[in-house]
């Protein structure tokens, strides 16, 4: 009997490198992205998949929450390689069947890729892992259903259960689940949301009064300076180059900041328009800062410091009226910038002088200012800190509620926004509480639940006994896969709703089910009828989202049907009519107008074309903090020290990847080809380490005196800072320490964790 792997093993696939690519899009990702359709799936499905991709009343593409034009649509929807990928991967027709599991137990499944798992297919049945048993089998809906509420009816507190939710959970389903939550009695619903956004909703909702960016799509094409920290867009958000290729024919300039050289940053061609074709493309980036790892806010604060020597010259750089009226906290803020030193500042990001000069000097010279980023800012000890200081920025200029300027924290996944507008959140406002009070006539619990790592924690120490994972994968998105693997397993019960086969499932409780649900390529069909879902994009449009492919198998529930099923099998009394709110889920937006500030007539704005907005009052110049102004925040800069023979690490995602969810073996942009287990690394420091190209290495991290290993790593020299590496998510995630988070928002601090590298025998 072989031994459960919680990691990905270790085996080779064969590395190829080349030099990285110069550019974004062009023919080959669109004959990459047929390649991943209609491999996976009969032709005619593979089309229609893809015509109704973000199409006006079609399939909202799950891939990223980058939103769709407002205006006008093109026949051909907006769609790109990554977008068609995740089709691929959901509304593929192999399966993973009763059958399937009969031939491999959990412990030899574990020993595969998750490149392998993901590629098995669709999950048809509901499944169970019985206490003592070695192979999942097939149970009926109604038996998981009675399972699952005789467990959480069994335990002592109900919170010692956790409800985890990953961000494509759509939001009527959210809305019922956390309905059914806090009718269970706890707030324990730690999300994606707190390894991701986390540091962007701390930062922003404490300065501005909203945790969410200001910026609307159409102020890109506004814009005068666009600044991209921390972010991979070439990869991660490539519909989001068609904005910034807009924007530069409009006139603005883009300053990049990132370690990497990423070439979806440097030019963009795009792959559906002629002219790109014909004509080679759009430069993107005009200044590129090829900062150190974590040097963010030291640069931030350089800008700052320049803007104001410039201000105290000219007296025109800062919107003072803005400052006077509207914002608090100016005058210390001013005073802590004259105690900085450029000098040090520039040593601290690696940056010199003259070219934070050079970008520093665009942002003197203009006003309409948009400040993107994404998880190179997010996930680090100093995140909130960081942001906090675009945040003073952007006040300094008054570009905060203008049009063309603005925060615009580029969100993950396609729904995590709505996720939390629909109240999954461990911490919740009260004014949601006190709606559902008012709207369901029962006591919401009011304490505070566990985020991420107070529920691993919690699970370790056998606080918490349930776990329930609205899709994603926990055992792999989170940190210190030993520690969150051993957690897992000490549950009673550990339950995930599904697509597809991941690592999570094979890592499980005393007894462990999977409930196999419908995709948002599905159609799903309900007493009333066929139904559509509705998502919030990284801008707050809420808009509408209907499968059209039939399901795989005719025993997948939608994720609303299954949160009824729980429900009604689990709480006493039932004050809501869980089967009527899932025959029509207009019924489920009705009940979230009720609650929800911003919902108002629901029903019929979301069949517009393109949905509509949810109020937004920074984009107004309103402030909704305690004193109704925008505040200056003073953020110390402590800076990570490193030891001899000490590395600062990221771990980020290669271009054949969603999330844990692993496309393909290449990193195309990057010239990386078949291999995920790799380290990249500056070439002077492997000289000064005895590493050669392709070496294979162990990744040791020591935090808090326990020792983390990663074994067995390919040394791949890379255009990155000194003493800066870099590796894929999900394989490194086992050095990310359990009690390494960032300062308030709690986020793993997934791009800087310390390590060490040993050759490997
Ligand atoms: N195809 C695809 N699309 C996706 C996803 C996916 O996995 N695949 N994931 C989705 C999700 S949930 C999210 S949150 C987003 C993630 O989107 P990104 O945030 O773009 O994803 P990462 O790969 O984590 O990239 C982080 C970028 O930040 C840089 N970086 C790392 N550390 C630092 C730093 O200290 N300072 C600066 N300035 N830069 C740094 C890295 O070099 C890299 O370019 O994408 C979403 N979209
Ligand atoms: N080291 C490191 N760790 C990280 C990060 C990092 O940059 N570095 N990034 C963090 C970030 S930004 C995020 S958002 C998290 C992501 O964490 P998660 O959201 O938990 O992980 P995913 O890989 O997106 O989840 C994939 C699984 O979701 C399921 N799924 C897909 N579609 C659906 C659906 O429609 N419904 C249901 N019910 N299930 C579905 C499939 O079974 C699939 O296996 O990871 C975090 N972890
Ligand atoms: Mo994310």
């Amino acid at each position: 009997m072989s031994k459960i792997n919680p990691q990905p093993p270790t085996d080779f696939t064969g590395i190829e490198t080349t030099e990285p690519a110069k550019e974004a899009a062009g023919f080959t990702a669109v004959f990459s992205s047929m390649k991943h359709v209609f491999g996976a799936m009969p032709v005619r499905r593979g089309l229609k998949s893809l015509l109704h991709l973000n199409q006006k009343g079609g399939v909202d593409c799950p891939s990223c929450a980058w939103p769709d034009p407002d205006g006008e649509r093109s026949k051909i929807a907006e769609y790109c390689e990554n977008g068609a990928k995740a089709i691929a991967e959901e509304a593929t027709t192999r399966k993973v069947t009763p059958v399937f599991f009969q031939k491999y137990s959990v412990a030899e499944l574990s020993q595969k890729s998750d490149y392998w798992l993901g590629q098995q297919g669709r999950l048809t049945h509901p499944l169970i892992v019985k206490e003592g048993s070695h192979h999942y089998e097939k149970i009926a809906w109604n038996d998981a259903f009675q399972l699952i509420g005789n467990q959480l009816n069994k335990l002592d507190s109900p919170d010692e259960a956790i409800f985890y939710t990953s961000g494509r959970t759509s939001n009527e389903a959210a809305f019922l689940y956390q309905l059914f939550i806090r009718m269970y009695g706890t707030n324990n619903m730690p999300d994606c949301s707190n390894m991701c956004h986390e540091s962007s909703g701390s930062a922003l909702g404490e300065t501005l009064g909203l945790g969410k960016g200001s910026v609307k799509l159409d102020d890109f094409e506004k814009a005068e300076v666009i600044m991209i920290l921390g972010q991979n867009p070439g990869t991660n958000h490539p519909r989001m180059l068609s904005a910034l290729e807009k924007a530069k024919r409009a006139g603005a300039k883009i300053i990049s900041v990132n370690p990497l050289i990423e070439a979806g940053l440097l030019k963009f061609k795009h792959p559906q328009e002629m002219r790109d074709v014909v004509l080679g493309g759009e430069k993107l980036t005009d200044i590129y800062l090829q900062i150190r790892i974590n040097g963010d806010l030291a640069l931030l604060k350089a800008f700052n410091k320049i803007l104001f020597e410039a201000e105290k010259r000219t007296g025109e750089v800062f919107d003072k009226d803005f400052l006077i009226n509207q914002t608090e906290n100016y005058e210390n803020y001013i005073k802590s910038l004259e105690s900085e030193s450029l000098e040090q500042l520039s040593a601290e990001c690696g940056i010199v002088l003259e070219e934070i000069r050079a970008a520093a000097e665009l942002l003197i010279q203009h006003k309409k200012i948009i400040v993107c980023w994404a998880m190179g800012l997010t996930q680090h000890k100093n995140s909130v800190p960081t942001i906090r200081e675009v945040v003073n920025l952007l006040l300094l200029k008054g570009s905060i509620g203008i049009e063309g300027g603005g925060t615009c924290p580029v969100r993950g996944h396609s729904n995590v926004q709505g996720d939390r507008t629909m109240g999954i959140y461990e911490k919740p406002p009260k004014v949601l509480l006190d709606n559902l009070q008012k709207v369901f006539g029962f006591e919401p619990p009011r304490k505070h639940g566990f985020d991420t790592v107070d529920a691993i924690k919690a699970m370790a120490e056998g606080k918490a006994k349930v776990f329930i994972g609205m899709g994603g994968n926990f055992l792999s998105a989170t940190p210190d896969t030993e520690f969150t693997a051993k957690a897992l397993q000490n549950c009673d019960l550990t339950v995930h709703v599904s697509t597809k086969l991941n690592r999570s499932h094979l890592i499980h409780g005393k007894t462990a089910l999977i409930l196999p649900t419908l995709g948002r390529t599905d159609l799903d069909m309900q007493a009333s009828g066929e139904q559509f879902v509705s998502v919030e994009d990284s801008m707050g449009v809420v808009h509408s989202s209907k499968g059209v492919l039939k399901p795989v198998s005719e025993h997948l529930l939608s994720e609303p049907a299954i949160v009824a099923g729980i429900a009604k099998a689990t709480l006493r009394n039932n004050i809501v009519d869980w089967d009527s709110l899932v025959a029509n889920y207009d019924n489920i937006r009705a009940l979230i107008e009720q609650s929800i500030a911003g919902f108002e007539n629901y029903n019929v704005r979301v069949r517009q074309d393109g949905g509509f907005y949810l109020p937004n009052p920074p984009r107004e110049r309103k402030f909704a903090t305690d004193t109704q102004k925008a505040k200056f925040t003073i953020n110390e800069l402590e800076s990570i020290k490193l030891k001899e023979g000490e590395y600062l690490m990221m771990t980020i995602r290669s271009h054949d990847q969603f999330n844990t969810t692993v496309y393909g073996l290449d990193d195309r942009y990057r010239g990386i080809y078949n291999e995920r287990r790799i380290i990249m690394m500056n070439e002077t420091d492997m000289q000064e380490a005895d590493l050669e190209k392709y070496q294979i290495v162990n990744l040791h991290n020591n935090h808090g005196g326990i020792e983390r290993v990663a074994e067995k790593f390919i040394v791949v020299p890379y255009n990155i800072p000194q003493k800066c590496v870099a590796t894929y998510f999900p394989e490194a995630n086992v050095l990310v320490p359990i009690d390494s988070y960032a300062d308030i928002s709690k986020t793993p601090t997934s791009k800087s964790v310390i390590i060490t590298i040993t050759k490997a025998p």
